[in-house]
């Protein structure tokens, strides 16, 4: 394929000059086609003016600095996806990685693209459940991962996983395997529309779901990169978001290294005196982080700032969850500086609604549709879902209060949900892709995040799945049943509740709660709940289904609302 038709047939409007734009700087595989890792590593490397140039900068255990260049990232990646042809790994198998954000997870995630086949992230801070969940969903065939986790999650796991067929640990055995790869292993042709992510994410019913990005979301991901947070090939660029979901890889890897920024990345836990540190010492420019990292900044006050240089850093943006204009009001105060809040999904795959790099920053509000994206605030059924008559929706225009829909047909938008096309097909309709939030959009056209329209939980800007909560808590040998609900946090925005039932002839004790919450941590790691209620019973549907809605308003102290579907009211 030419790399000319990378410029797809727009329908005339200038929603698709906006990616136009981006698709023209791509360069395309010399032979045709589109490859993220190409566009991300090789062709910088290819450029004798950019090869030598720091794309990734890790801080190790200790804080050490470790630098790659374009051209070592180049090498060592292709290093990878010739281990990958010795495994007998083809296009489109998924490879996943449970890693942190080290060298070898940047190695690895280009090595995956760069031999066709479709990058799986994790999470390193799940328990063996829901890395099992998603290794089983994903029919994921080689997993990556250092040796102390593949002992904690994977190895007591792996008989239950025929299908994977090869575990590449990080250390003596990948670095041997690396050192006798070729690496000037040509990259494996790809067209814009094959795949190359899948990021597992969370809805309320069932198990979780892998949603499947192709490689033209790069173009998303550079348009985005420069349009709303500003980067540019000088930058210093930190984005805090763990690898394992969907911002740390299309911000945190591709859209950095697409720019030919510098990215940095630091493997150590979260610390906000260490965090200011790392944002003073590497002269970060552009930094991309979550609320909760920055209430947690807020918490410790504006003293523990003012001993740290932060004068290069230009530019802060948020994403994954709600920002508090009373954080975007202390950073102005504290660190002189606008938040720019950016609004998108896993299922978006690029950042939808924001504020700009160089817009004025209004603080609750989140911004405006970015540059191609057309959005529109749907009226509300009584499930606060978009209401749906005959298959059509109903758009309410000016200032108004509704589901937010997009209009399909950006470059990054999923292709749908592996191997479930009921679930996928259930996120569209009349000719929008519905996001499942209510906002409110002001005259201006600005919006503002008002709720999730469903029960799915963000805690700490991770999405968590109540299903897959609750299913795991109900195969411990004493609960007959559990809900579980987000209930508000000052930090993390809201922590994970579990209400439970016991089996019959079980009693409640202080000691089976601390057995219930050690056995959540075990099997879910981060994701488990932080409290849980013995409850004599839980609030139905008449289908059935537990009214987490219920148990919410309990928690809060709110009235019950309408409960003209609940099977026991009391
Ligand atoms: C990128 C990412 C998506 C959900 C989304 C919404 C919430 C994201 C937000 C925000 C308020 C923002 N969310 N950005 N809520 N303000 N700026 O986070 O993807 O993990 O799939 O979560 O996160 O509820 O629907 P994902």
């Amino acid at each position: 394929m030419a790399s000319d038709t990378l410029v797809v047939e727009g329908t005339g409007s200038d929603v698709d000059d906006a990616w136009t734009a981006a698709r023209r700087s791509l360069a395309g595989l010399p032979g045709g086609g589109l490859n993220i890792a190409h566009e991300a590593v090789d062709r910088h490397a290819a450029d004798p003016g950019v090869r030598g140039r720091t794309a990734l900068r890790v801080l190790d255990r200790d804080g050490d600095a470790h630098e790659l260049t374009y051209g070592e990232l180049a090498r060592r990646s292709s290093r990878f996806a010739s281990v990958l042809d010795r495994l007998g790994v083809w296009p489109g198998d998924r490879v996943a990685t449970l890693l942190g954000p080290d060298a070898d997870l940047y190695v690895a995630a280009l090595g995956i693209l760069k031999a066709g086949a479709v990058l799986a992230p994790l999470f390193s801070a799940f328990g063996r459940e829901p890395v099992r969940t998603r290794l089983e969903l994903g029919g994921v065939s080689v997993l990556v991962t250092t040796p102390e986790l593949y002992r904690r999650t994977v190895q007591p796991i792996r008989d239950d996983l025929p299908g994977l067929r090869h575990v590449l640990l990080t250390g003596p055995m990948l670095d041997g395997l690396l050192d006798a790869a070729d690496p000037d292993r040509p990259i494996t042709p790809t067209a814009p529309g094959d795949a190359a992510l899948l990021h597992f994410t969370s809805g309320t019913t069932g198990a979780p779901k892998a949603a499947l990005h192709v490689h033209e979301a790069v173009v998303a991901h550079l348009a985005t990169a420069r349009s709303v947070l500003g980067l540019r090939t000088d930058d210093v660029y930190w984005c805090t978001a763990d690898p394992g979901w969907v911002t740390g890889v299309s911000y945190g890897i591709v859209a950095p290294l697409v720019v030919g920024a510098t990215a940095v990345a630091d493997t150590r836990p979260f610390d906000v005196r260490r965090w200011y540190r790392v944002l003073a010492e590497q002269r970060v420019t552009v930094w991309y982080t979550a609320p909760t990292a920055l209430r947690m900044f807020m918490a410790r006050g504006g003293q523990e700032a003012r001993r740290y240089d932060l004068s290069a850093l230009r530019t802060i943006a948020s994403v994954g969850e709600p920002l508090n204009g009373a954080v975007v009001e202390w950073a102005l105060e504290v660190l002189g500086l606008q938040v720019h809040d950016t609004w998108w999904q896993t299922e978006t795959g690029a950042i939808m609604l924001a504020t700009p790099a160089d817009e004025e920053v209004r603080p609750g509000a989140i911004g405006r549709p970015v540059p191609g994206i057309e959005a529109a605030v749907l009226a509300q059924g009584p499930d606060g879902r978009a209401r749906i008559d005959d298959g059509h929706v109903t758009v309410v225009g000016g200032s108004a209060q509704g589901e937010l829909a997009l209009r399909p047909g950006w470059p990054s938008l999923f292709r749908g949900y592996f191997g479930d096309p009921d679930r996928t097909a259930a996120c569209f309709a009349d000719g929008w892709y519905l996001t499942g939030d209510v906002v409110r959009r002001d005259r201006d056209g600005w919006y503002r995040f008002v709720a999730r329209a469903d029960d799915v939980i963000k805690t700490a800007g991770h999405l968590v799945g109540p299903f897959e909560v609750e299913s795991c808590l109900m195969r411990h040998p004493a609960v007959a049943e559990a809900g579980v609900i987000g209930v508000p946090d000052p930090a993390a925005g809201a922590l994970v509740k579990a209400f439970v039932v016991l089996r019959a002839g079980i009693e409640p004790s202080r000691e089976l709660r601390a057995d219930l919450l050690g056995y959540g941590r075990r099997e879910l790691g981060a994701v488990a709940p932080r409290s849980i209620a013995l409850v004599p019973d839980l609030p139905h549907t008449r289908s059935g289904k537990v009214m987490r809605r219920l148990l919410r308003t309990r928690e809060l102290g709110l009235p019950d609302g309408d409960l003209s579907t609940l099977e026991n009211p009391s």
